[in-house]
């Protein structure tokens, strides 16, 4: 066999492979991202209940609910669009009424960070892909 010949086979074979590896991780990623409407929850104080669900359209969270009591209500509830903070609702008290609405990110990080620094990192984000939250 000739030389030219021996390398197109061995660029061809490289070719076929890193098209499998790539597969292999395309397949990876999709699994990780939910169906359009699944919901997602993460347990937060690792007691067995979830503590954080967002609820998903298959690419960005549309919804976020916080228990940030642990009493297995949500308390705070985090509306986004296209993977951008629009709202959110705070019951301060937890009798099952809101008292605090925020429009302005801004202001609900500052609550978020002064009154329950631990949900941080699961409700303060500078997006909402689904892709980039880990549950
Ligand atoms: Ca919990
Ligand atoms: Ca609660």
């Amino acid at each position: 066999m000739k030389k030219e010949a021996s390398a197109a086979i061995i660029f061809l074979f490289v070719l076929f492979c890193l098209n499998i590896y790539s597969g292999y991780c395309q397949a990876q990623v999709t699994t990780a991202v939910p169906a359009k409407g699944e919901i997602k929850t993460f347990d937060l104080n690792k007691d067995g209940n979830p503590d954080v669900t967002y609820h998903t359209d298959g690419k960005y969270v549309t919804k976020a609910e916080a228990d940030t009591n642990y009493d297995g209500k949500p308390d705070v509830v985090v509306h986004t669009k296209d993977g951008k903070f629009e709202s959110a609702e705070v019951d301060t008290n937890h009798d099952g009424v809101t008292e605090k609405k925020f429009s302005d990110v801004k202001a609900f990080n500052e609550w978020l960070n002064e009154n329950n620094p631990d949900f941080n990192d699961h409700l303060n984000r500078p997006d909402w892909d689904i892709t980039l939250l880990k549950f």
